[in-house]
């Protein structure tokens, strides 16, 4: 066994791949995301939290190479076994692949041959003599070339996907922007997030695409009245509420956070149609993508916590990757906890459900987004470097914020204004001017909450309920 060997069948395995993958996507489907979907179902949560950590916003295109990479490593691996053993092998991470394309986010029988075709590509290119180098070359390059003619179909199906759902629009009043009387200044994030800048959060590489006329909305299990309800139907009962959606990862001074002006249905109108039992004390909302995530219904049914079936977004329909038709959201809960994106399924349960990130290691309670205060801004004045704008969001959803204190090089906390609140679940603005004598500070930010609550200080990792400390900035003058 040869070095040149291993080379070639990790060329061959790049090549198979880009095949497999190009045939998959000349029909919408995905061989690598399949595979990527199962590294997120699978990998221990340390792997997760390590992942999430290091590769930040760019956990999706992190996920696809690491499949990529995988591949290659597994053709090379692949070349080690004996003659007799390949074709089994090969036969089986064929069957395998195959499977995974028919689950998840956008499960297509393309991707299915996608996943057979590359394995038959993979044997025939393992059984032929070694051959020069020039023979892998091509192989690597046909490979990459393949991949990349594939992730533009893929991208470009994405982007007509999200097109068309633009089109559906409006969704919600569209008010333009949202004034706190802070007004504008540069690096202090807008009170409304944009689209474009929302983070996005989920165990899929892609998002699926999901065709709004034949979507329906099922809800089911123990209630009175099954529904089945489209997009339509939903639209004509929601009402506009602005909130922050925090992901549990979101550690401080992260913008894992987005405050976003939503329209949806209350639950308690959808309750009021289908009538839950008095037994049903949870309400799973099950998405297209196999995840479910399930909440108490105690105060969700009397609305005292109120919860919303999220049809749009700042104006227009949730964009693809924020859960296009629908997803639940409860202001003041984790986005991990919170409901689904992609919602096909709103089942009213006893409490035998079991949720995905449960299954995972996570805490099988509700996570309730903690107090959290970002410094967006730092700046030493122009003509007067001592004078130090200082400014940044907080959020206590859902009861709101009622005070933001800075603190510079761990001195005593002082008070800074507040922008107007445009709701108490939303996330609020704040800004302070110090002096600062020349030299190198920390500065701090803390928020109250109006429930008394006083942002915790103690750093914590985001696991296993939710991240705390203080987000600390130094600058020099
Ligand atoms: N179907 C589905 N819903 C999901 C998830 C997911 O992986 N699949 N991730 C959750 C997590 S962890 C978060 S933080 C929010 C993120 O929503 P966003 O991407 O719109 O910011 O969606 C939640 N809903
Ligand atoms: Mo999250």
């Amino acid at each position: 066994m040869n070095g040149r060997r291993l080379l070639r069948a990790a060329a061959v395995g790049l090549g198979a791949l880009g095949a497999g993958e190009l045939l998959a996507a000349t029909r919408g489907g995905s061989v690598i995301d399949g595979i990527g979907r199962l590294g997120a179902d699978i990998a221990p949560v340390p792997v997760v939290e390590a992942m999430v950590a290091r590769a930040g916003r760019y956990d999706k295109e992190a996920t696809r190479a690491a499949v990529v990479a995988n591949v290659v490593a597994g053709s090379a691996g692949l070349a080690l076994l004996p003659e007799r053993l390949r074709t089994p092998a090969v036969a089986a991470l064929g069957a395998g692949t195959s499977a995974l394309a028919l689950r998840g986010a956008n499960r297509s029988a393309a991707g299915a041959f996608g996943g057979i075709a590359a394995a038959g590509v993979l044997r025939a290119g393992l059984r032929r003599s070694p051959g020069g180098l020039g023979s892998g070359l091509l192989w690597a390059t046909g490979g990459v070339g393949m991949l990349a003619a594939a992730e533009t179909l893929i991208r470009r199906a994405d982007k007509r996907h999200g097109e068309r759902v633009r089109q559906l629009g409006p969704m919600g009043s569209h008010v333009p922007m949202a004034e706190d009387g802070l007004g504008s200044e540069p690096g202090l994030s807008p009170l409304i997030t944009k689209v474009g800048r929302f983070y996005v959060a989920d165990v899929n590489s892609r998002p699926p695409r999901i065709d709004p006329r034949e979507w329906r909305l099922a809800i089911t299990g123990k209630v009175a009245h099954p529904l089945r309800l489209s997009l339509a139907d939903l639209a004509e009962q929601a009402v506009e509420f602005d909130a922050v959606m925090v992901c549990v990862h979101n550690t401080p001074g992260q913008h894992r956070a987005g405050n976003a002006r939503w329209f949806g249905v209350p639950l308690t109108a959808l309750f009021d149609h289908a009538m839950p039992d008095t037994d049903a004390t949870r309400l799973v909302t099950r998405a297209v993508d196999g995840y479910t995530i399930s909440l108490d219904m105690a105060k969700l049914r009397t609305g005292e916590l109120p919860g919303y079936l999220v049809i749009g977004m700042n104006g227009e329909p949730l964009p693809p990757e924020h859960g296009f038709p629908a997803r639940v959201f409860v202001p003041g809960i984790y986005g991990q906890y919170t409901g689904a994106k992609w919602i096909s399924e709103l089942e009213l349960s006893d409490d035998s459900h079991v949720d995905y990130w449960w299954k995972r290691g996570w805490t099988n309670e509700t996570l309730w987004v903690t107090p959290q205060s970002r410094i967006d801004v730092a700046s030493p004045g122009a003509g007067s470097p001592g004078k130090t704008t200082v400014a940044g969001v907080a959020w206590a959803p859902p009861q709101g914020v009622s005070a933001v204190d800075i603190r510079v090089d761990g001195t005593d906390w002082t008070p800074t204004e507040l922008g107007a609140e445009s709701a108490p679940a939303a996330w609020r603005r704040w800004r302070t001017v110090v002096d600062l004598p020349p030299g190198t500070h920390t500065i701090q930010a803390r928020v109250t909450g109006r429930s008394g609550e006083v942002q915790d200080g103690v750093d914590r990792p985001s696991f296993p309920s939710g991240p705390s400390g203080f987000h600390t900035v130094t600058l020099t003058i």
